[in-house]
C-alpha cells in the first residue's frame, strides 16, 4: 500500500512519449534520451501515476513547429540524411548552414520524431493549462531552451519551450519564464527578446570564453532601447562553481518574488534543467536534488498554471531522482514517499546509492570549490531590483 493518492481539486498531468528513448545522439554523446525512461520508472515505482493524469505525449504537426520556426528549418530536418552528404563546392552542404551534424547537434535516425516528440509533450502539456484542466502539466522531455528559429545549437533543435509559451501567450496577457539549467536559457530570451508579454529569467555558470552558450551577463536585459517593449524583459543570474543548496533558495526566492510581484505574470514556465546538480557530467554546481527541487516548490506555492520542462542533465540516474523528487511534490506527495528507491524499480542498482535525496558526500566524496561570494550574490539581487523598478504599470 502506497497511499499515493490524487489530491482533490487539484490537477496535475504528465506528459510523456516511451518513443522519446528510442532515439540516440551517439554512443559518447552527453544526451542520453533513455533518462526520460529511468524517470517515469521511478514515478512509476512510488505509484505516484496514481495521483496525476498520464498522457502519451503526440507528434507536434509541421503547423506547430513553424509557429516559431522558420519552414525551411523545419523541411530541412524532416528530410536530413544521418549520413555525411558528399562535398559539393557549387551546393554547399545546408546542414552547416543550421548547424547540423556537428558534434553537439549530430544528425541520427528519427532525428524529426524525436523533435516532433519533444515539441508534442510540451504543447499538449500548455493546452491542458490553458483548457484549465490542469493546475500543473508536466514535460521532461521538452525544456530544449537553446534551439533557435532556423538553428539547432547546444543539444537542441527544436524549442518546445517556445512553442508551449506561444499557447499560453493566447490565453494570458503575461507569462514568466524560469530557467534552472545550468546553461543560459538564450534561445528563449532571443524568441521574446522584443516583447514585454513574456519575461525570462535564467540562472546560470556564466564564463563566457570557456563555458557554452557564452552569453547571459548580468547587464543583458533586453533591447536596449527604450521605446522597445522588450527592455528589461530579460533578467540574467550569472553564477561561479560550486554554488551551493542555500545560496541558490536564497538568489531564487529573492528574484522571483520581487519578479512576479512587479510582472504579475498570468502562468509560469519552469524549466528544470537537471544539469544543475552537483556531480553532472557537464554542470559544475554543488546543488543537491532539496536546493534544485525548492524551486519547483517554491514556484507551484505561488499558486498560478505552471509547466514543468525537463532540459539539460547529464548523469541520468541524477536526474532521475530530481524529476521524479519534482513530480512528488507536483502532487504535493513529497512527504509521503521514502526515501529509499523501491526495489521494483526497473534498472534499480543503475542508481547505486539507494536515497532518493543523497548527500554532497554521498555524491562527490569532496564538494568542489564554491566560488560564489554572499556580496556578488547580493550585488545581482540589487541590479535585478534595479531592472524591476522599469516593469509594471
Ligand atoms: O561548448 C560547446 C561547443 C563546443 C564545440 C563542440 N565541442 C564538442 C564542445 C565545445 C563549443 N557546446 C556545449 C553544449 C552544451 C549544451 C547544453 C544543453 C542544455 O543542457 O543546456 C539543454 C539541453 C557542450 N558542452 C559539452 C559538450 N558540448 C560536449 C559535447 C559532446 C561530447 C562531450 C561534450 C558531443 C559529442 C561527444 N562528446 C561524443
Ligand atoms: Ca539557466
Ligand atoms: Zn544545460
Amino acid at each position: 500500500e502506497h497511499g499515493i493518492t490524487k489530491p482533490k481539486g487539484y490537477n496535475v498531468s504528465f506528459h510523456y512519449n516511451p518513443e522519446m528513448e528510442k532515439h540516440h545522439f551517439g554512443m559518447t554523446h552527453p544526451m542520453k534520451p533513455w533518462r526520460l525512461t529511468l524517470t517515469k520508472s521511478l514515478v512509476s515505482a512510488y505509484g505516484m501515476n496514481f495521483a496525476m493524469d498520464n498522457y502519451t505525449a503526440r507528434a507536434a504537426t509541421y503547423e506547430e513547429l513553424t509557429a516559431f520556426h522558420a519552414s525551411d528549418y523545419v523541411d530541412h530536418l524532416a528530410t536530413v540524411a544521418p549520413q555525411p552528404q558528399p562535398l559539393d563546392v557549387e551546393n554547399p552542404n545546408p546542414d552547416l548552414k543550421y548547424n547540423l551534424g556537428g558534434s553537439d547537434c549530430p544528425l541520427f535516425e528519427g532525428l524529426y520524431n524525436y523533435c516532433s516528440l519533444s515539441g508534442g509533450a510540451s504543447l499538449d502539456a500548455a493546452r491542458k493549462l490553458c483548457a484549465n484542466q490542469s493546475d500543473i502539466a508536466i514535460a521532461w522531455g521538452g525544456g530544449l531552451h537553446h534551439a533557435k528559429k532556423a538553428e539547432a545549437s547546444g543539444f537542441c533543435y527544436i524549442n518546445d519551450i517556445v512553442l508551449a509559451i506561444l499557447q499560453l501567450l493566447r490565453i494570458h496577457a503575461r507569462v514568466l519564464y524560469i530557467d534552472i539549467d545550468v546553461h543560459h536559457g538564450d534561445g528563449v530570451e532571443e524568441a521574446f527578446f522584443s516583447t514585454d508579454r513574456v519575461m525570462t529569467v535564467s540562472f546560470h555558470k556564466y564564463d563566457p570564453l570557456n563555458f557554452f552558450p557564452g552569453t547571459g551577463a548580468l547587464e543583458d536585459n533586453g533591447p536596449k532601447s527604450e521605446h522597445n517593449p522588450g527592455a528589461h524583459h530579460a533578467i540574467n543570474v550569472p553564477l561561479n562553481d560550486g554554488i551551493t543548496d542555500e545560496q541558490y533558495k536564497w538568489l531564487f526566492e529573492s528574484i522571483i518574488t520581487r519578479v512576479v510581484e512587479k510582472f504579475r505574470p498570468g502562468a509560469i514556465a519552469l524549466q528544470c534543467g537537471a544539469d544543475s546538480l552537483a556531480g553532472d557530467r557537464l554542470g559544475k554546481f554543488n546543488l543537491l536534488v532539496q536546493g534544485h527541487s525548492s524551486c519547483v516548490e517554491f514556484c507551484k506555492k505561488l499558486g498560478l498554471p505552471l509547466i514543468l520542462f525537463g532540459g539539460g542533465g547529464y548523469t541520468p540516474k541524477n536526474v532521475a531522482r530530481a524529476w521524479a523528487y519534482e513530480t512528488a511534490i507536483a502532487i504535493g506527495h513529497q512527504d509521503d514517499i521514502p526515501s529509499q528507491i523501491p526495489i521494483h524499480t526497473p534498472w534499480r542498482d543503475r542508481f547505486k546509492i539507494d536515497s532518493l535525496l543523497p548527500t554532497i558526500q554521498q555524491i562527490l566524496g569532496e564538494p568542489r570549490q564554491n566560488r560564489n561570494t554572499q556580496k556578488k550574490l547580493t550585488e545581482i539581487v540589487q541590479h535585478v531590483t534595479e531592472q524591476l523598478r522599469f516593469v509594471g504599470a
